[in-house]
């Protein structure tokens, strides 16, 4: 695989919420170029152990409208709505967008969720990424790749809203506070037919 490219300042990050706006959101709309973005959507395709998993929500066991995987250090577990998982190994792929991720907010990942939205129905409600193996102002670094989807922004006193799009190949870094006073989601969409898949590297705490 291409060591893949980094957007050279021709490509500006994008501030979507400042600190004064209680957090710290940034995209990189081309972090990644063209080719290596395709290549890793195909490599991630076809080597991932996707899963569709079950959740418990109010009391009631749902099936997550999209599949998932979670991969990082030995031993390392994701517990949340009432699952836990635990990690599978890194691959030459996530380790390459690791390294990148890494590269780019200065900081270790130890983990990886991976998100895959098979088509415009697949989506992720309201939530903000507060679980306490976060710690206190985690950073998450988002990678993008297929299908555009729109990332919401939601206050959580204020109720102001902000989106921006996520291309193939993009970079979405949420850092500070944001999970304190933000919630995030991908909506449904009748005009999305393509699949997209999602990375979040995290840390978390052992
Ligand atoms: O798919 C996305 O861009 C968002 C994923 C997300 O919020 C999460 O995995 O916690
Ligand atoms: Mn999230």
């Amino acid at each position: 695989m291409q060591t893949p490219l980094f957007d050279n300042g021709f490509e500006a990050p994008q501030q979507l919420i400042a600190p004064n706006d209680g957090g710290d959101v940034r995209l990189h709309p081309q972090i990644i170029d063209q080719d290596s973005a395709n290549q890793f959507l195909a490599e991630l395709t076809q080597t991932i152990k996707w899963e569709q998993r079950a959740i418990t929500v109010y009391g009631k066991r749902h099936l997550q409208p999209r599949l998932i995987a979670w991969h990082g250090d030995p031993g390392i577990r994701y517990r949340y709505s009432g699952d836990t998982l635990i990690a599978e190994q890194w691959t030459p792929a996530l380790l390459a967008l690791r390294a990148l991720c890494e590269r780019e907010c200065g900081v270790a990942f130890n983990s990886v969720l991976l998100n895959r939205y098979r088509d415009g129905q697949d989506a992720m409600g309201w939530h903000a990424d507060n679980e306490i193996e976060l710690g206190d102002k985690p950073v998450i670094a988002s990678v993008s790749l297929g299908e555009a989807r729109r990332f919401d922004l939601r206050h959580k006193k204020s109720r102001e809203k902000r989106s921006a799009r996520l291309p193939h190949g993009s970079l979405l870094v949420m850092a500070g506070e944001t999970q304190v006073y933000w919630e995030h989601q991908i909506a449904r969409s009748r005009k999305v037919v393509d699949e997209r898949i999602n990375l979040t590297f995290r840390h978390i705490a052992t």
